[in-house]
């Protein structure tokens, strides 16, 4: 566990490994309330060598010990006179002293990987991202209209499906359970959809699956590629009530191909140690486009952290995110529905 002074146990020594450095504060073992031994015994057995300025418990144990002075020189006495040796103070208790160090602070998730804040600076081929997609207003009623119907709940998430069943097993959709047209309540969605930026004019339906997704606090998604013999080449998704980090990976032999020469059989390739990674930073309200390289090529997940490090900014996940992911399930499928 970690020492609520900020010092912790050194590590057991390696025989060629230098000790802790001499310092103040001092790690001392069998020694705590659990052997019946208060913090003023601790600094009536300790005061002896110079001015005590805290005493506070190592771990949970209760018999293990910080003890931290003013002075490096009087722990150095400390050691030397009650280390290994009863000490009359404390009844003839042995100690066990070493100087303590510091507890390491613990390395931010994501590691170092840059956070882009704009698909721009991600350079990833494909990837759009545009901010305030929809009003806070609008995030408002599609999270009401989202609450009141029912959810299914998955292993770490919640999750409704719209248009058609997607089947996490096969990650496909059952094309003959036709849910009926995607709802209402996302029409402004669809509007704003058809108008993204760059997008080239189309007389067809951009999307007609929703997966809503409901992320707890620190829940994520493991890496995938959406299944390229399912759906078509553009794949939204809506960031809402809260932000995310979202990182790309892209393995070597994962090499774009263009979906005509895709049989489906193409996913989930063996995880090979090397890859190369991105990352972006997904706001609230935020629609993300997925198409070319990086909907065909580049793995998409999203970190299970409760905290993210964003250009050294720490963001803390809300409570909940909620995300909105259409696609066009390829004609093909639906076809052999009506064969
Ligand atoms: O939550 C998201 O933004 C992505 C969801 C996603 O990739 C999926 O449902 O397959």
């Amino acid at each position: 566990m970690a020492a609520k002074s900020g010092y912790t146990r050194p590590r057991p020594l390696a025989e060629d490994a230098a000790p802790p450095p001499p310092s103040a504060v001092l790690y001392v073992a069998n020694c705590g309330p659990a052997v019946g031994v208060t913090d003023a015994d601790v600094r009536a057995a300790f005061g002896a060598f110079g001015e005590v300025a805290g005493v506070q418990a190592a771990d949970n144990s209760g018999a293990r010990v910080i003890v931290r002075f003013h002075e490096p020189a009087a722990a150095e006495a400390a050691i030397a006179a009650l280390h290994g040796r009863p000490c009359d103070r404390l009844a003839g208790r042995v100690l066990h002293i070493r100087y303590s160090v510091p507890v390491k602070p613990k390395a931010l998730p994501g590691g170092s990987l840059p956070v882009a804040l704009a698909a721009s600076e991600l350079g990833i081929p494909g990837i759009y991202m545009v901010e305030e997609f929809v009003t806070a207003a609008e995030e408002q009623e599609l999270l009401a209209a989202v609450d009141s119907r029912s959810w299914k709940s998955l292993a770490k998430r919640r999750v409704q499906h719209y248009g058609y069943e997607f089947l996490y097993e096969t990650r496909n959709v059952d094309s003959k359970q036709f849910l009926g047209e995607l709802p209402a309540f996302i029409s402004i969605v669809l509007e704003k959809i058809a108008s993204f930026p760059g997008l080239k004019k189309c007389t067809t339906r951009l999307v007609d699956q929703l997966t809503v997704n409901e992320y707890p606090c620190g829940v994520g998604l493991s890496p995938h590629i959406d299944t390229h013999s399912a759906f078509e080449e553009m794949i939204f998704s809506l960031s809402l009530a809260g932000p995310c980090i979202m990182e790309f990976r892209k393995y070597p032999k994962g090499s774009w191909r263009a979906p005509s020469v895709v049989n489906g059989a193409d996913e989930h390739t063996s995880q090979e140690p090397e890859c190369i990674r991105k990352a972006i930073f997904l706001p609230s309200r935020s629609m993300l486009l997925m198409s070319g390289e990086g909907r065909y090529a580049w793995h998409h997940y999203i970190p299970h952290h409760k905290i993210d490090d964003v250009g050294g900014r720490v963001i803390k996940r809300n409570s909940r995110r909620v995300s909105f992911t259409f696609r066009k399930v390829c004609p093909a499928l639906l076809i052999s529905r009506h064969s």
